[in-house]
């Protein structure tokens, strides 16, 4: 396994399916787990000791509202963990991104942007952490950054200059 990809909430899971588009398109093997810093506390320290165990590249972690998930896992391990403040009905997703970016210094977690742009995000830093070693992955990464550019580069409305 290279990824772990953990959600607060089945209720997460829409944002999150963002991340796991993107690790399959890009050939990156992940597993999928519900689990909540609140609900499922021992749950949480005993999957961080098995991402360490199994020797994970990263932890992707989504989760809404108060979002200790992401930085518990990265108090329990040192397997980096890359935060998705998922967009929350209360207040946004800023009650969600505050909870996650905000760590003391000692224990950090990469946090990316609110709902889909960060799911998708932290599956292609995900990636790009795998493709400094597996050349496999880093072919389809530069393919798929290819292939984004020429999509802009094509649009009719684009005039070159
Ligand atoms: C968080 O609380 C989850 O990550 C989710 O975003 C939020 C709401 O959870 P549900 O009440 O929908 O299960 O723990």
């Amino acid at each position: 396994m290279q990824v772990g990809v953990v959600m607060g909430s089945r209720s997460d899971y829409d944002t999150m399916n963002g991340t796991l588009d993107v690790l399959r398109q890009l050939g990156v093997m992940y597993e999928v787990r519900v689990l909540s810093a609140h609900r499922t506390p021992d749950l949480l320290a005993s999957y961080a000791a098995r991402a360490e165990r199994l020797n994970f590249t990263a932890i992707i972690a989504g989760a809404g509202g108060a979002a200790h998930l992401p930085g518990m896992l990265a108090a329990f391990t040192r397997v980096p963990v890359l935060g998705v403040p998922v967009q929350s009905r209360a207040l946004s997703g800023q009650d969600s991104l505050l909870s996650i970016v905000q760590m003391p210094a000692g224990v950090p977690v990469a946090t990316f942007a609110i709902g889909a742009a960060g799911a998708k995000n932290a599956a292609l830093f995900a990636a790009a952490m795998i493709a400094t070693h597996a050349p496999d992955v880093r072919g389809r990464l530069d393919a798929f950054r290819a292939a984004q550019t020429r999509a802009v580069l094509d649009d009719p409305y684009f005039d070159g200059q």
